[in-house]
C-alpha cells in the first residue's frame, strides 16, 4: 500500500495527480502546515526533510519530487506516464522535471521560504521582489523551449505533465500573469479537465 503524505498547495499536488491518474489504491495523508505538522515528531520519524512529498512504500520512503515521480510511472508501467523503453525520452523527461525541481520550484521559494537562505530582513524583502522576474523568465524558457505540446514530451500524456500543472498553478500568487504563456495556460486548462485532476482537487477543497 502507498502513502502520500501532502499538503494543499504544495507541490505534492503532482504526485497526488499522478498516483489518481494510476488507479491504484493509495492512502493520502494530510498535513497541517499552519500547525507545522510537517516538522512535528511522528512526520520526522518517517521523513527527516520535514517536508511534502514524502511516498511510504513497502520498501521505504521516497521523498523528491522527480524520484516519486519516476518511481511511479516505472512501478506501474502499464499506465504509460512515462517513456520507459526509450532512455534518451526518459532522460529529457526526467530534465524537465528536474529543471521543475532544481529551478522553479527554487525561484517560487525565494518569495515565501527567504529565511532557508539568508537571516537578514532586507534580502528576504529583496528576494521576494525578485520572484515575479525570476518565475517569469523560467516559464518563458518552459514556453519556448521546452513544452513541446499538447503535452510537456508532446503528444504522449506523462508525469510531467502533473507536475508542469502544479508549478503553473503558482503564478498569479507569484505576481506573473499566465496570459504571457498560452502554451502553458493551455495546458493548464486541459489539465483541469482531466477527471484525475478533478478528483484531487476535490479531495483537496474538503
Ligand atoms: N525538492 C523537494 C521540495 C519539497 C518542498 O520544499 N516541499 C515544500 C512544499 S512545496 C515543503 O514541504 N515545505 C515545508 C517547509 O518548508 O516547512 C521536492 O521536489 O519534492
Amino acid at each position: 500500500m502507498l502513502t502520500l503524505f501532502y499538503a494543499p498547495g504544495t507541490c505534492s499536488l503532482a504526485a497526488h495527480i499522478v498516483l489518481e491518474e494510476i488507479g491504484a489504491p493509495y492512502e493520502a495523508r494530510r498535513l497541517d502546515f499552519s500547525a507545522q505538522q510537517q516538522t512535528s515528531p511522528d512526520f520526522l520519524s518517517l521523513n527527516p526533510k520535514g517536508r511534502v512529498p514524502a511516498l511510504s512504500t513497502d520498501r521505504g520512503i521516497i521523498t523528491e519530487t522527480p524520484a516519486i515521480l519516476a518511481f511511479l510511472a516505472q512501478a506501474f508501467p502499464a499506465s504509460g506516464l512515462a517513456p520507459l523503453d526509450d532512455p534518451f525520452a526518459f532522460a529529457r523527461l526526467q530534465a524537465f522535471n528536474s529543471y521543475l525541481c532544481s529551478t522553479v520550484h527554487v525561484a517560487h521559494a525565494h518569495g515565501r521560504r527567504g529565511s532557508r537562505w539568508t537571516d537578514d530582513g532586507a534580502a528576504i524583502e529583496t528576494m521576494k521582489q525578485k520572484v515575479p522576474q525570476t518565475m517569469a523568465a523560467c516559464f518563458d524558457f518552459i514556453e519556448t523551449t521546452m513544452l513541446a505540446g499538447p503535452w510537456v514530451m508532446g503528444q504522449d500524456y506523462t508525469v510531467a505533465d502533473a507536475y508542469l500543472y502544479t508549478m503553473a498553478g503558482w503564478l498569479e500568487a507569484d505576481g506573473v500573469d499566465p496570459a504571457r504563456f498560452p502554451g502553458v495556460l493551455d495546458h493548464r486548462t486541459r489539465m483541469a479537465e482531466r477527471p484525475a485532476v478533478k478528483a484531487v482537487l476535490a479531495v483537496l477543497k474538503g
